[in-house]
């Protein structure tokens, strides 16, 4: 098969040919947070030094200080309560369908650029030429899939049609959905916390890829499915983004481990690890500044939180996400590489899937790099995170007819 697309469309290809310059939405590119010195956050992390306190683990919503917060009521950890202010009655009560529409309507953007796509391509054919494969080529590539999904899925459609196994266009649909799945479904692999072995989570990503509202949404969910919960409030740079944590604390009603802006990073979440052990909490989900993965000096800062987390444990911290917004487009997969590639990612989270029309781009992530894809944000609310299921993904993103 030779892709005319591509030659016709060098330059978009040309993106993902490791072409680092790739654009970033404006709104990202933020000033970076000052650069620690590797000395200051490793001689600062002992815990002699930074005792924690009772008070430290505050109730939800509060800037961690000893004086002015008590300690969390150990009941307030228990799974009876877990439920309770992490999701609206409604939401609780939602039934399974009631979730997948969610995906579904998360997805809808999407599904109705490539439904409609392919929709109008097979409409009136009777077969299956090099015109009309050379067509559906160029829908998976507006769609985001990039280069290397849309010539994975490219080869095995054209196979079955050398085959003479699609009988006809309206074959195609499901045809891209089988392709679709094989490269997705490698990629599904559930994370939950580990009750009584206190594990860091640690996010990472650029500068308002959702790294915060992640943190939130999964805190709830873990919460309601009875683990206990510390986050930790790592991103020090801007004073918002502590009370933002600490306001989802407040929210989901787990403790929150947090200092002033402009604290050493490294030191607030060895604190929140320190305290979390010492609480026997299962998970502390740490929170981390944005930062660009081209600049070099901040993804050292990242790598610094990890030596500094490993002091206690050398298995901490025990997974590190990178959360990736779904409308940045290929220059995701730059992201994929260099934070992988700075602090070794154990999975992936995509966000504002509801927010554009390419969500592709996951099928691109997940021919990227072979790591997990944990979680999705289909929207702002809380229920708006779904674990990643390939099956419920591509039934929510291709519709299986055409109607
Ligand atoms: N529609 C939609 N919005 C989302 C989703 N996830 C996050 N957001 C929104 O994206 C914006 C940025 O999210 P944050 O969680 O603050 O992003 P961040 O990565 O922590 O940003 P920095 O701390 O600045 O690096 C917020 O307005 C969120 O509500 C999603 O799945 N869908
Ligand atoms: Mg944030």
């Amino acid at each position: 098969m030779v892709f005319n697309w591509f030659k016709r469309n060098k330059g978009k290809a040309e993106e993902e040919s490791g072409d680092t310059s790739a654009s970033v939405p404006e709104s990202q590119v933020e000033p970076a947070p000052p650069t620690p010195t590797p000395q200051q956050g490793e001689s600062a992390a002992p815990p002699e030094e930074t005792p924690v306190t009772e008070a430290a683990l505050t109730p939800a919503g509060t800037i961690a200080s000893a004086s002015d917060h008590a300690p969390v009521a150990p009941s307030s950890t228990k799974p009876d309560d877990d439920t309770r202010g992490a999701r609206s009655e409604a939401d609780a009560e939602a039934p399974r369908r009631g979730l997948f529409g969610r995906l579904r309507e998360g997805l809808r953007r999407s599904r109705e650029q490539i439904s409609a796509s392919v929709e109008q391509l097979v409409l009136g054919k009777k077969v299956i030429d090099d015109e009309l494969l050379e067509d559906l080529e160029a829908i998976l590539l507006q769609a985001d899939m990039g280069v290397a999904a849309t010539r994975d899925i490219m080869d095995r459609v054209t196979q079955r049609v050398r085959r003479n196994e699609l009988k006809d266009p309206a074959a195609l649909r499901a045809a891209i959905r089988q392709a679709l799945l094989d490269i997705l479904q490698p990629r599904a692999q559930p994370w939950t916390p580990a009750k009584g072995q206190t594990q860091v989570l640690m996010m990472v990503g650029i500068n308002g890829a959702g790294k915060t509202t992640t943190i939130g949404k999964l805190a709830a969910r873990w919460k309601a499915e009875g683990y206990s919960i510390l986050l930790g409030a790592g991103d020090t740079f801007r004073a918002a983004a502590v009370e933002q944590l600490t306001g989802w604390a407040e929210r989901v009603q787990v403790p929150v481990i947090a200092q002033g802006a402009g604290a050493d990073s490294a030191s607030v979440l060895y604190d929140a690890y320190a305290a979390a052990r010492a609480r026997g909490i299962d998970l502390v989900i740490a929170d981390t500044a944005g930062r660009l993965h081209t600049q070099g000096h901040l993804m050292e800062e990242l790598k610094k939180v990890k030596r500094v987390l490993a002091k206690q444990d050398p298995g901490a911290p025990h997974q590190i996400w990178l959360v990736l917004d779904a409308g940045t487009g290929q220059n995701a997969l730059q992201q994929v590489r260099q934070f992988h590639e700075a602090v070794g990612l154990t999975g992936i989270c995509i966000t504002k899937l509801d927010g554009t029309a390419k969500g592709g781009v996951v099928a691109a992530v997940a021919k990227a790099l072979p790591l997990p894809i944990r979680f999705i944000g289909v929207g702002e609310g809380v229920e708006d995170l779904r674990p990643f299921s390939a099956e419920a993904f591509v039934d929510a993103l291709v519709a299986e007819t055409g109607s």
